[in-house]
């Protein structure tokens, strides 16, 4: 088996984590699967939950439940308390200037349809331009081509070279004063490419079109500023980030939140209803009716207090120095190809093996208590553009180890061997 030589850099960052210690605090790792210990590799799809965030929740139904803004009564207080905090958390987590520009929503996927839905309808008119890239999610193109259909807007795709990574200069070449609106990956789930996002969205303002960013693959493993990107809108998941499933993020500035419709009304979005008018709540409560995934939004409080007790830095170094090791094991392994070779990777690692079906390989790692995804990863045109139907995917998180990354070498060899 192969080893990589240490740089001092990667050194430090590998003893600024206790693995021993981080693993301990994910009771699921140490499952079996097929009698053997499981190796989570499909951190990409969700990551497991620490004990902190599992007994949060716990906490809350065992000594809070109630329903948050409407109760005089202690309970409801207390559970209003904690759900404030928790947006509180996140906002202070992703350095966004104002608590209620942090709009909980029900994830990555919710969070971008409700910008198409209501900044979109209210704002993309016929023939403006919508641009995103190659390297996008599923549910950062569908709600935008819904948008073009509705509103008979154009939608542009930044190209991108077989590294997987976008043509910038194709990019500023598609921007023009038609161009009204942005969207682009922060990390490819697919290739786990980093997109230059600060530059992508500084050339966009140049041009008065608003940016969004989807955050669900940068969120959980590098620390994000809103301010510092100065990113319009950016959205992610909980349960991608070591918290609870049914609950991420729509963040927004202050005034294009303002400026936005409701797409949804109900309870908690209306300060007050007749017949004849309704008035719509501040923010962010316009944007979040009905009763919010209380919990939830609890155990994502957690998520970032356990992701900040640790240090967004040395989870970044820490996977980098996997993402490394992987790279190098996997590459040595004849007939092994790697897809996605940008030269920003986060920690993914898609590979598909000559005449052997992702979907095989997936199915015999599993027999070895391997989880890797295997598929398209919900980015077709990614694996079109790359000439491939799909991969097999191995994605990181800071409680993987070098050791598991051996594991996962010695499968994909048994793999080979038994196809023959
Ligand atoms: N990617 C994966 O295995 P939701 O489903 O709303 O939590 O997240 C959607 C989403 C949006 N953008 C990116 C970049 C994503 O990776 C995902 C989810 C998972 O890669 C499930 S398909």
């Amino acid at each position: 088996m192969s080893t990589i030589t240490e740089s001092p850099a990667t050194v430090t960052s590998l003893a600024l984590l206790d693995i021993p210690a981080i693993r301990a605090q994910f009771p699921i790792l140490g499952e079996m699967i097929h009698g053997k210990p499981l190796v989570y590799l499909d951190n990409a799809a969700t990551t497991q939950k620490p004990l902190a965030v599992i007994e949060a929740m716990n906490r809350y139904y065992l000594h809070t439940n109630a329903n948050v803004h409407r109760g005089v009564h202690t309970l409801s207080q207390r559970a209003t308390t904690e759900f404030e905090n928790a947006r509180r958390k996140v906002q202070h987590f992703i350095n966004a200037a104002k608590p209620e520009e942090v709009i909980f929503v029900r994830g990555c996927t919710e969070a971008i349809n409700l910008v198409a839905s209501s900044y979109g309808t209210k704002f993309i008119k016929t023939g403006d331009e919508i641009v995103i890239s190659y390297l996008e999610h599923h549910s950062n193109i569908v709600p935008w081509q819904m948008l073009c259909e509705r509103t008979g807007a154009l939608l542009k795709v930044i190209p991108m070279n077989d590294a997987g990574e976008l043509d910038m200069a194709a990019y500023e070449a598609l921007l023009s004063d038609r161009t009204k609106l942005v969207s682009v990956v922060h990390v490819s789930n697919a290739l786990g490419t980093i997109n230059p996002v600060a530059t992508i969205i500084e050339l966009a303002h140049r041009h008065g079109a608003v940016v969004l960013i989807d955050g669900a693959q940068a969120v959980p493993h590098t620390g994000v500023d809103v301010q510092a990107l100065d990113a319009d809108f950016y959205t992610f998941s909980s349960h991608k980030m070591y918290g609870p499933t049914g609950i991420g993020v729509l963040y927004g500035k202050k005034a294009l939140l303002e400026s936005m419709p409701p797409v949804q009304g109900g309870g908690d979005m209306i300060l007050s209803v007749t017949f004849e008018k309704t008035t719509y709540n501040k923010l962010p409560y316009k944007l979040e009716a009905g009763t919010p995934a209380i919990a939830e939004a609890i155990g994502l409080g957690a998520a970032v207090d356990y992701l900040q007790g640790i240090g967004m830095a040395a989870i970044a170094a820490y996977e980098a120095d996997l993402l490394a090791y992987g790279t190098e094991v996997l590459s040595q392994i004849p007939g092994v190809r790697l897809i996605g070779t940008a030269k920003e990777k986060a920690g993914v690692l898609s590979f598909v093996i000559e005449n052997i079906h992702p979907h095989d390989i997936g199915t015999i790692l599993d027999h070895d208590g391997l989880a890797v995804r295997a598929g398209h990863h919900c980015a077709q045109p990614v694996m079109d553009r790359l000439k491939v139907p799909a991969t097999a995917r191995a994605s990181f998180a800071f409680y993987n180890t070098r050791e598991e990354i051996d594991a996962l070498a010695a499968g994909i060899r048994r793999v080979i061997e038994v196809f023959g």
